[in-house]
Order: C-alpha cells, then structure tokens, then sequence
C-alpha cells in the first residue's frame, strides 16, 4: 500500500531499527514490486560541464568554489548521440543527460538538449536530462520531445538544505518537481547522504520524497563524494552501513519507485553493493564516470552482477 501521509516519527523508527529487521522489511516490500535479480543500468553524461551559478556545497561544478573541473563547452547532438548509443551496446537501458545550469533558459542549448532527448529515444533507451529549475512550458516541450524522466534531487531535509546551498530554496526545488509532474513527464528526485546532516535530516528527506503524490518513480541516494576545492572537500566517509539504512527506508516508503545506488560506488566493496542491492536498490550507473567524477568500471560491474546471480534489466 503506498502511503502520502507518514510522519516522521514513524520514519525515525523504521531507520534506526536494527539493520536485519529494516533489510528483511524492505526485501519484503521489493519483492511484492520487483524482481529480486534485475538491476537497471543507467549511464550518465555531463553535456555541459562546469560554470555553474549556483553555490551547491558538494558540488565540483560550481563557479564559486577552485576545483579541478573547468567550464567545458556544450556538447553537439552528435557527440552526445555516440555515447548514447555507445552505453546501449554496453547494456544500459537508460542514458541522462546532465548540464551544470542553474535554471533552463529558451534559445540553441535548450533545442539542442530537445534534439538530444530525441535521438536517444529513438535508440529505444529511457532519457532523463537533469538541467537545474525549470518552467511548466519547458517541462511540456522535454515532454513533447519524448523525455523519459527529469532529475532534480531535493539533496536533503528542508531544516539542513540552507547549510548547503544558499542560491535557491527548498520551495524552489518542490517547484520545478511540480513543473515537471504537470507536463506528464516522471519524476527522478532524491539526495545525498553525508554531507554532515544527521538521521533526523535524512529521515526528513525521505517523508518529503514518500508524502508527494504521486511519489517519484526513481529515487537516486548518492553517497557525497568529498571532492577538492569544494567547502565539503574534508568530511569524514560516510558509512555504507548509512547508505544501506537510508536505501532499505527508501524502498519500504516508495514501494514502486527505482531506488538507485547512485554516486559513491567506488568507495563501496562489492559486499556493500549487495547489501544495498539486498535492501531494495534496484539501478546503478554505469560507465566509467559520473558526471565530473569517478564510477567503477563496467566490466567490474558486470562481473558484480554476474557473481551474484543478477542481471542486468532489459530494455522495457
Ligand atoms: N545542475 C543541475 C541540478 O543541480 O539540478 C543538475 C546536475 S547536479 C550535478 C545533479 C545532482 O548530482 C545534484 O543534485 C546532487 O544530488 C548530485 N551531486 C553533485 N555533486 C555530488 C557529489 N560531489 N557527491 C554526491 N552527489 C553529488
Ligand atoms: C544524481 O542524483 N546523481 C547523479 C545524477 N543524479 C545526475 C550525479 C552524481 C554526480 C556526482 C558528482 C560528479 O560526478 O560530478
Ligand atoms: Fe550547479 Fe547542479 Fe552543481 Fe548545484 S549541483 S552547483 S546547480 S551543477
């Protein structure tokens, strides 16, 4: 039954619960919605890397911050479409597309980035663009381009959210999901864990993902990855053990939702994986990067699945 009105008490209890009891819980919810096997495969692009506005703590992209990453020039259709199709050969289903905007404005990018979700759907995989705020006319035109998803991730609770990013708020995030829901096209919205925000703070989160309806059909947790340069350079690991709570709540809150281990895989032991796999994630990115930084290598990937009896989602 999928529920719009927990609180978070009730989420508190079922995080902090002992780890057998939350995995055997969600396993319980996963099972009754997916299969147990199946990963899907998703691979990621940065079509527009770095110069971001937008003062995101985490994030290498930013222009506020020193880091390694420097502002590149967008990508052409072409380029774009290579790699798409690259990753279908490779056996991901689904191909995102991600640009360092703050917000989408109208003119050659943005029918560029309509040209892109174009061509991937033509090569029969999901498409998913994650470009920053965006307006109800320009949700309805990715739709009418034949946009699979749109990634904007709420990043954590409404309390800690102005402890990371300064440049919009909280409602504005919510905005943009509600943009995107109006124009028919599905909802990818999560967070990341790590970031110095307490249990309380990731709990918040989930309610706020779980109470929305309807609730987001893919919910990506990443793992912060600390990266130099960036004011959250020196944070301490977070412990897989978190990330496996926070995915196994994820997955009992949003029973149908994909829940994807998403950023931080390279600092996780395959043992971790499957845990998380164990508590009801079901997608991963694949590919050798992310959008700026490192992710495992596909035929690591492939060996994981492989070893541990799984496969890879068909294309749907
Ligand atoms: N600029 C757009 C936006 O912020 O909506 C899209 C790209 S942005 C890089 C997509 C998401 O990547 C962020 O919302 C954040 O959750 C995640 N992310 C960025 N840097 C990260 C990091 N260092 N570690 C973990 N996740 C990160
Ligand atoms: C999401 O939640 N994680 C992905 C995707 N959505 C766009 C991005 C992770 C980025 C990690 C840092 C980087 O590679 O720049
Ligand atoms: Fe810009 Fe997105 Fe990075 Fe924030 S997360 S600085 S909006 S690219």
């Amino acid at each position: 039954m999928i529920r719009h009105d927990h609180s978070l008490a009730e989420i508190e209890a079922l995080y902090n619960q002992s780890l057998p009891r939350l995995i055997r819980q969600a396993q319980a919810v996963h099972e009754q919605h997916h299969s147990p096997d199946e990963v899907q495969l998703c691979t990621l692009l940065s079509v527009k890397t770095g110069g971001c506005q937008e003062d995101c703590a985490y994030c290498p992209q930013s222009s506020k911050y020193e880091t390694a990453v420097d502002p590149q020039r967008m990508l052409k259709v072409d380029e774009v479409l290579d790699s798409a199709r690259k990753a279908k050969d490779a056996g991901a289903t689904r191909f995102c597309m991600g640009a360092a905007w703050r917000e989408v404005k109208e003119g050659p990018a943005f029918d560029s980035v309509l040209n892109m979700v174009r061509g991937v759907k033509e090569l029969g995989m999901e498409a998913c663009v994650t470009l920053g705020m965006l307006t109800e006319d320009q949700a309805v035109r990715l739709a009418d381009a034949g946009l699979t998803a749109y990634n904007h991730n709420l990043d954590t609770s409404r309390e800690f959210y102005g402890k990371i990013i300064s440049t919009r708020t909280y409602e504005d995030r919510l905005t943009t999901i509600r943009n995107v829901r109006k124009a028919g096209v599905t909802v990818c919205c999560g967070g990341i864990i790590g970031m110095g925000e307490s249990v309380r703070d990731r709990c918040a989160m989930l309610m706020t993902l779980a109470n929305l309806d309807p609730q987001p059909e893919s919910v990506p947790v990443n793992m912060l990855v600390p990266v130099e340069g960036t004011p959250l350079e020196n944070l301490p690991e977070t412990d897989p053990l978190e990330l496996v709570r926070t995915i196994a709540t994820a997955r009992i809150l949003m029973p149908k939702a994909k829940v994807r281990l998403s950023a931080g895989r390279t600092k996780l032991s395959r043992e971790a994986q499957l845990l998380c796999f164990l508590a009801g994630a079901n997608s991963v990115f694949y590919g050798e990067k992310l959008l700026t930084t490192g992710n495992p290598d596909v035929q690591e990937d492939q060996a994981l699945l492989r070893d541990a009896g799984m496969r890879p989602a068909a294309l749907g």
